[in-house]
Parts: structure tokens; sequence; C-alpha cells
């Protein structure tokens, strides 16, 4: 009876540590952070394209700050860590955008969003407390995310790829609208 006891408690620990190292999952924790993910961008300036893989996308320089968004009807998400590329450098790669550009963000349920030249400069966003009281706006970045507090982000989140307005200190609230999910397409308008 002691030794079935002892035995039993065994395997017991063994399985403790085999959910521990992950190995009962079906996600390999040695792998980067969401290495294998299919995404396609396109990165558009009406003329030329260009189409980068979820994989290509985190070989770019990358931003890391803060995300901290409200959704119209009141619900706070965040703060997150978050890392990905901005905006700016994404669009770098057709020619850049500047005074007077527009940047459109799509995505496949159809939802779009623009930025103009102003907040493209990280200003002219209405930024918030934590009690969801306009404040003074700091520097922002809009940013193409790929990696909310050190994990992709799940497609219930808006994942893999989704607009962040950022900050570099996390208590400053953006307006969720503008954090766009499963971002497929940008494409900058120039006047
Ligand atoms: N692709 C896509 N992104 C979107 C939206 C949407 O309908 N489609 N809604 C926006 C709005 S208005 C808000 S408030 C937030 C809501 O984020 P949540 O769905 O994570 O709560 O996402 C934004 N991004
Ligand atoms: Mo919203």
């Amino acid at each position: 009876m002691k030794t079935r006891f002892v035995r039993l408690m065994a395997v017991f620990a063994l399985i403790c540590a085999a959910a521990a190292c992950g190995c009962t999952g079906t996600t390999n924790p040695a792998s980067p952070v969401g290495e294998d993910i299919s995404w396609n961008l396109t990165i558009s300036d009406g003329t030329n394209e260009e189409v980068l893989s979820f994989s290509e996308i985190k070989e770019l320089p990358a931003w890391e700050g803060y995300g901290y968004a409200v959704s119209t009807v009141g619900i706070k998400y965040g703060p997150y860590t978050v890392k990905g590329v901005t905006l700016a450098t994404l669009l770098d790669r057709v020619g850049g955008s500047g005074d007077g550009d527009q940047v459109g963000i799509s995505a496949p349920d159809g939802y779009y969003w623009v930025f103009d030249d102003e907040q493209m400069a990280g200003k002219g966003f209405v930024t918030l407390d934590q009690n969801l009281k306009e404040k003074p706006s700091p520097a922002l970045t809009v940013v193409l995310a790929y990696e909310f507090n050190g994990t992709a982000i799940p497609d219930g989140d808006g994942g893999p790829l989704r607009m962040v307005v950022g900050t570099d200190e996390p208590d400053t609230i953006t307006e969720g609208s503008a954090w766009v999910k499963w971002v497929d397409r940008i494409e900058v308008k120039r006047p």
C-alpha cells in the first residue's frame, strides 16, 4: 500500500515537471515568440507595393514601449509592454511619409483607420489619465505591434499585427479606435 502511494506520488511529480517545462503542450517554448505565424502585410504608396511576412517584420528595427487603451464603451485594456515596428519605419519602404500625407490602415474585417501627418509625428491624439480624464499628451508613437507583454498577440486581441498608439511611460491611455486589429494593409496617400 505504501509503495503504491510512493509510486503514485512519483508519477504525479513527473506530470507536474512535464507541465512546468511545457512538454505536454503543443507549443515549443524554445522557439522565439510567434516565429511560425503566417501573415502578410502589404505596404503601398498607391503605385508601389511591398509585401512583408510576419517574420520579415520582426527583423526590422524594433520599437519598445507601452500601450494602454480605452474602448468607446469605457473598457480599459493594458497597460501592456509593447514591441513592434513604428509606422514610420514601415513607410520608409515605400518612400516615407511627409507633410499633408494620410496613412490608411486596413484589416480583413473591413475596418479602416486614417492617421494624418500630425499623428504620424506623435501629436494630435486625445490622451487620458487612469480616471479617463483628458490630460496633456506626452510624445506618442504609432506602432505596428506584434507582441504584448512579451507574447505574440492572440487573434482575439487583434493579433498577429495590431496598431498601437504607444508611449514611453505606462501611465497614458489612448483611444482604442486607432488600435486597428488584424492589420494587413498600410497605404500612404500623398496630396
Ligand atoms: N480590425 C478592427 N480593428 C478595430 C476595430 C474593428 O472593428 N476592427 N474596432 C476598433 C475600436 S472602435 C475599438 S474601441 C477597439 C476595440 O478593441 P477590442 O475589440 O480589443 O475591445 O478596437 C479597434 N480596432
Ligand atoms: Mo471603439
